[in-house]
């Protein structure tokens, strides 16, 4: 793989918009990136194997439990820094940034936030650390889209809960030592459960031949008679609306994510077209060439713009789930277009490991699906203007 010679851009002097630690925390994050990502990702990717090398500096750049207090292990950074630390490690990767966010906001966000004391003090450190890696487990083979179908279920039998039922596509689940997961007990009602590698009759095999986030482990988790110890239920929240109030926390570092996805391939293609000559001129010096640079800058610009603005929104407890859906959404969609468009300005070049477009527009393909796909996201801000639910 080439050198990495990334330069972030900033078309409308949005640097002015952050503090000072702001920057620090995401340049922090863009130098760890640079040394330590950059160098291994293609390998990595190419023999679908996640590093775990990467796990104590990730936890170094607060890229496990960004906003989590600092009481229970986190670093206690707003939520602007948290989107500019998944900006920075999706710049690398989107693998890698899945790790972080399911690690932050699908495991350490609802210890936090429907835990109790006991499981906060005993698992949110050791979280923060890298110690302990979790994975979240809410999509069934049958229920993807809509989770509230979810079969998996655990009955309580006095002294413990019995568990029983499968999840699909699970981040992190290969290796993960937790999992957060989301089953209805005898009445239907969903809750939280914490599920420790060990259990008997719990086990993840991992899913293979993916040709997107191959730098992840995805894998199922299956639950056959598993007894989970009543304390390691979520006591403060139930319903479906738990594990989607997760999903806000991760959708909206994803916003911000795929940004620094978008940023990486303009980048790259951006000085491609400044050094490859064709007809005895650089190919950026044509217009069709142009033309896509031009629509990138816009695209990223306004992306930046709509995301710090729902950072502001968040920080002030003001941002509606719909807020978040559409930054997810837009952002993503933005990057996709991005990449391929970027992958075409490399010409034959840009297929190759060589350069990051073509990791970076296959992971986005897993990106626009997760967390809710680009049609559930259209469906939400549908609903949210007309008031009608188009979903059934
Ligand atoms: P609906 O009736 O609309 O809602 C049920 C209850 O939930 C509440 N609610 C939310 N609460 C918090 N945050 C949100 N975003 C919420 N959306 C809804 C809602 O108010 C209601 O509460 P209550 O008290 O009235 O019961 O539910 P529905 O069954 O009609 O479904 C709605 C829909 C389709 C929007 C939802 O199910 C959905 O978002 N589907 C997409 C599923 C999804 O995103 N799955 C993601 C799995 S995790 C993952 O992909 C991790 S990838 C990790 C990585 O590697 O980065
Ligand atoms: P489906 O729900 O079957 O959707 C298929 C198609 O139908 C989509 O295009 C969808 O938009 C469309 N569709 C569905 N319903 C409607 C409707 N009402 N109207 C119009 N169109 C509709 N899940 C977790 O729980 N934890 C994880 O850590 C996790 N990690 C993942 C990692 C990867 C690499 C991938 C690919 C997925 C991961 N997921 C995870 C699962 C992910 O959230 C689901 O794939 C996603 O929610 C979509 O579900 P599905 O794949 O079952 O698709």
């Amino acid at each position: 793989m080439k050198p990495d010679l990334y330069q972030s851009p900033d078309y409308y002097q949005l640097d002015d918009l952050l503090t000072e630690e702001h920057k620090l925390i995401r340049d922090s994050a863009r130098a760890w990136v640079k040394k330590e990502v950059s160098p291994i990702i293609e390998e990595y990717a190419q023999k679908a194997e996640f590093p775990k090398q990467l796990i104590p500096g990730l936890a170094e750049i607060g890229g496990f439990g960004p906003y989590i207090p600092a009481e229970y292990g986190g670093a206690g950074l707003d939520q602007i820094s948290y989107g500019l630390i998944m900006q920075e490690i999706e710049r690398g990767d989107s693998g890698v940034r899945s790790t972080s966010s399911v690690q932050s906001s699908l495991v350490m966000y609802p210890i936090w936030k429907y835990g109790n004391e006991e499981q906060r003090n005993k698992y949110l450190p050791k979280l923060a650390t890298g110690e302990m890696i979790g994975c979240f487990g809410l999509t069934e083979p049958d229920f993807g889209s809509n989770p509230g179908g979810m079969v998996t279920n655990f009955k309580d039998m006095g002294d413990h809960y019995l568990l029983n039922g499968a999840k699909m596509w699970i981040s992190n689940a290969p290796f993960a030592d937790i999992a957060v997961v989301w089953a209805k007990n005898e009445e239907g009602r969903i809750h939280g459960l914490i599920v420790e590698r060990g259990m008997a009759g719990f086990s993840t095999p991992e899913t293979h031949n993916k040709w997107s986030l191959r730098a992840s482990a995805t894998g199922e988790l299956i639950f056959d008679n598993v007894k989970v110890p009543k304390e390691n239920l979520l006591p403060n929240k139930s319903g479906l609306g738990a594990p989607l109030g997760c999903l806000d926390s991760a959708r909206y570092g994803i916003a911000w994510g795929a940004i620094g996805a978008a940023m990486d391939c303009y980048d790259t293609a951006l000085r491609y077209s400044k050094e490859r000559i064709q007809f005895d001129k650089p190919i950026g010096a044509t217009q069709l060439q142009q033309k896509k640079l031009a629509e990138m800058i816009t695209e990223i610009t306004k992306a930046q713009l709509l995301t710090w603005r729902l950072g502001v929104l968040r920080n002030e407890n003001r941002a509606t789930s719909a807020q978040i859906s559409m930054a997810k959404r837009n952002n993503v969609a933005m990057a996709l277009d991005i990449a391929r468009e970027a992958r075409q300005m490399l010409g034959g070049m840009g297929i190759t490991g060589e350069y990051s477009i073509m990791r970076h527009m296959m992971n986005l393909e897993s990106v626009v699906t997760y967390e809710g796909t680009h049609d559930i996201h259209l469906l939400i801000t549908g609903m949210d203007v007309t008031g009608f639910s188009a979903f059934k």
